[in-house]
């Protein structure tokens, strides 16, 4: 099924002019960018995007991590879009992520993890309404 996901090169992945290398691997694997934006993330736009995880004690620091600098914002289709996504990303944290995703290549740390996908079809439709609206 052709879906579309939510995908975000976070502050870190920006600062390290990582930009490219992520954006090719994304096309390699024939998904398509159809949108991307250059921004800040607004707290208001952080808060929206991890409402899952208020309360837990990470919280506060993800939000002032993602709202630190310039990040790329880009909404990437292509057939099972969410998941192939997922795979290219690799495990949350990048000391276990696989060699070979983007994690685990370029990956320092459980908050420095250089990027940010949906982690379902659903969230992925939230996740763009969030960030580029309707
Ligand atoms: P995901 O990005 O792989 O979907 P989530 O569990 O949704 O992972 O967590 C969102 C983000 O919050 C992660 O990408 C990571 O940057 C950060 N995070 C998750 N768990 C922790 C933690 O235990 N400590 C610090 N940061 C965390
Ligand atoms: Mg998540």
């Amino acid at each position: 099924m052709i879906q579309q996901t939510y995908i975000m090169i976070k502050p870190d992945g920006v600062a390290r002019g990582l930009v490219g290398r992520i954006i090719d691997r994304i096309e390699s694997v024939g998904l398509a960018i159809e949108r991307m934006e250059m921004a800040r993330v607004t707290p208001e736009e952080a808060a929206a995007n991890y409402a899952e995880h208020e309360g837990k004690p990470f919280y506060q620091g993800l939000i002032e991590y993602i709202t630190s600098g310039p990040v790329v914002k880009m909404v990437v289709s292509g057939e099972e879009a969410v998941l192939v996504m997922r795979k290219l990303m690799g495990a949350t944290d990048p000391k276990t992520a696989a060699p070979g995703t983007i994690r685990g290549d370029f990956g320092l740390s459980l908050d420095a993890n250089i990027v940010h996908g949906s982690d379902s079809p659903e969230s992925a439709a939230r996740e763009i309404a969030i960030f580029f609206g309707q």
